[in-house]
């Protein structure tokens, strides 16, 4: 691995790890706060707990994990090293956003911004907060851009090739966050800075709200297409297969692409100010974008079972037996496919306009996110890192790390499943989500709840003790654990001989990005100009609901 490509991609990874540890610390104080364990000092309370934990996790330590194991793929393998041009955005991106999350972290500490990871209006934060939010924002932007000039590079000397999968779903994810973050950066910069800052009195949350959700639910996929990359295309090596199609898994990127954006409005189902029809609309487009997941499921099973039948599994399932349960790089991510099948299962209930009526702002919806986001994404990254520490540090991940990372993946998924699957239960008994502890005036229904809360708190604290586990192999990864002169694997599958080559179409992004603007247009225009028309800029009256 090239030195210069290798530090750029080392500081991403070791800021998000600083992330990983201050958001887990505020989520483990915040789980025992609700649940009645501890009580919190006057200078510190539940929101700024919740604030800290979500904006630490959900939204930095994602994205700078992200954007370091793109950079480290694409440098793998498109010429083996990054473009200089590559690495100069990389590292304007880098302290933007961390710039930009130092920042926001202050103020979240002073108790100036405790205003959840979504910052919805009309809860104000101190302007350094969307200031923060908005260099995080433009800083990832220069890194997507980084991530173009690389893939550019490429193809200006093989115009007639197919690009190598992991280059291509690469820029495929960045390609998405663009579109997304741009409005979240313009609710961040017209609305949220000006109001905070006072220039303007008033704030049309129905709008704010609207752009949150257009950039939120790409989010999501922001998070999941990583690890998707991982399971197409490094995990193959690792099982010892081969990738089972050239086309599917681009085909699969695409079609996140198309339809992880117009669909912000199956997070508003129940709120005023948008037409039952348009949120019908995205409902149905929400549908489509499970396919592209099944479409995932079903070339993963192939990768596995072919591999595993060429290592002698016999039967139906006897090739379930020869995957590399002992290999943590791999029993990490299964446990992360695993847990995502009722993960994904959810959010089809979440999806499902009248079911939304039951789960909306219960518990069951911060279940959803911490089986999905927590449990499939992060266990997967785990997994990507204890490879990729080692490819960068010339450290061995000894059978002892690797024994301890698949006793953190087991404590990980039992801890889940004590914390997020008892969420889903109690969030359909009416539990509701982001609340301190309380008994409601010890009203019945709540007091039903406690002993739910217990369960979920023990959850937290099998969580808090994994984090640490992962956090000690980390360290040893990066300082302690036996160097090595041996070359470390950066696994990237090869495509199945039989695999047919990807049709040029998928490859030419502008007729993808013609059709997802397209979709937007039909999905969020006239909702849009309603919203507008009932509360013109700059009217007095401003809704808040
Ligand atoms: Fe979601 C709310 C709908 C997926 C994250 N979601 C959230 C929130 C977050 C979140 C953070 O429609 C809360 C936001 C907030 O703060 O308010 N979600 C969906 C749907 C999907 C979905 C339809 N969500 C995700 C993913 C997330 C995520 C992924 C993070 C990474 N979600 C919703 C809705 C809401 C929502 C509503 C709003 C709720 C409300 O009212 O507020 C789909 O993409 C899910 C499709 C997935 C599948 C599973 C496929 C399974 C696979 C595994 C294969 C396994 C194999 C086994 C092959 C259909 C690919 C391997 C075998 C071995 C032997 C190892």
């Amino acid at each position: 691995f090239d030195r210069k490509d290798s530090r750029l991609v080392m500081a991403h990874l070791l800021f998000s790890f600083g992330a990983v540890f201050l958001g887990a610390t505020a989520g483990l104080l915040q789980v025992m706060q609700r649940s009645g364990w501890i009580t919190l000092p006057p200078w510190l309370n539940y929101y700024q707990l919740l604030t800290a934990h979500g904006v630490l996790l959900a939204l930095v330590f994602t994205t700078f994990f992200i954007i370091g194991y793109l950079f480290s793929g694409v440098a793998r393998t498109l010429d083996g090293k990054l473009s200089p041009a590559a690495r100069v955005l990389g590292w304007i991106g880098f302290y933007m956003m961390a710039v930009g999350t130092v920042m926001a972290v202050i103020v979240i500490l002073t108790n100036d911004a405790s205003v959840l990871y979504t910052f919805y209006a009309p809860m104000q934060a101190s302007p350094w907060f969307y200031i923060g939010a908005a260099l995080l924002i433009v800083g990832s932007w220069f890194s997507a851009f980084g991530i173009f000039a690389a893939y550019i590079n490429w193809r200006r000397t093989r115009k007639k090739h197919s690009s190598p999968l992991f280059a291509y779903m690469a820029v495929a994810t960045m390609i998405l966050w663009l579109h997304a973050s741009l409005a979240v950066a313009v609710e961040v910069v017209f609305q949220l800075i000006p109001w905070s800052l006072g220039l303007v009195a008033r704030v049309d949350v129905g709008l704010s709200r609207a752009l949150f959700w257009y950039f939120g639910h790409a989010l999501v996929y922001f998070w999941l297409l990583p690890a998707y990359i991982y399971w197409y295309v490094n995990i193959p090596q690792i099982v010892g297969g081969k990738i089972f199609s050239n086309s599917l898994p681009r085909l699969t990127f695409i079609l996140f692409i198309l339809f992880s954006v117009p669909v912000g409005f199956h997070h508003q189902l129940n709120e005023p100010g948008i037409e039952s029809f348009w949120k019908f609309l995205q409902v149905v487009l929400t549908m489509m974008v499970v396919i592209p997941s099944l479409l995932t499921a079903f070339s993963l099973l192939a990768t596995f079972e072919l591999a595993g039948r060429s290592r002698g599994g016999k039967g139906l399932f006897g090739w379930i037996k020869k995957m590399p349960w002992k290999d943590a790089r791999f029993f990490s991510a299964a446990m992360a496919m695993l847990i995502f099948i009722p993960a994904g299962a959810g959010g089809i209930i979440n999806a499902s306009y009248q079911m939304n009526q039951v789960v909306h702002n219960t518990w069951w919806v911060t279940g959803h996110f911490h089986l999905t986001l927590a449990s499939t994404v992060l266990l997967t990254f785990f997994a990507i890192s204890y490879w990729l520490i080692p490819v960068l540090t010339r450290r061995e991940f000894t059978k002892h790390l690797n024994k301890l990372a698949i006793v953190q993946a087991i404590l990980w998924a039992i801890g889940m499943f004590l914390m997020g699957g008892i969420m889903h239960i109690v969030g359909l008994q009416g539990a509701p989500r982001r609340s301190s502890y309380a008994t409601y005036g010890d009203h019945e229904l709540a007091l039903t709840w406690i002993s739910y809360n217990q369960v979920i708190a023990a959850g937290g604290v099998l969580l808090f003790i994994a984090i640490l586990l992962v956090l000690y192999i980390w360290v040893n990864l990066l300082y302690f654990a036996p160097r090595t002169e041996k070359t470390i694997e950066y696994p990237v599958g090869v495509v199945n001989e039989q695999a047919e080559h990807p049709p040029k179409i998928l490859e030419r992004w502008s007729v993808w990005i013609g059709v997802s603007i397209a979709l937007v247009l039909i999905a969020y225009t006239i909702p849009i100009y309603q919203m507008f028309m009932h509360n013109p800029p700059g009217s007095l009256t401003y809704r808040s609901w």
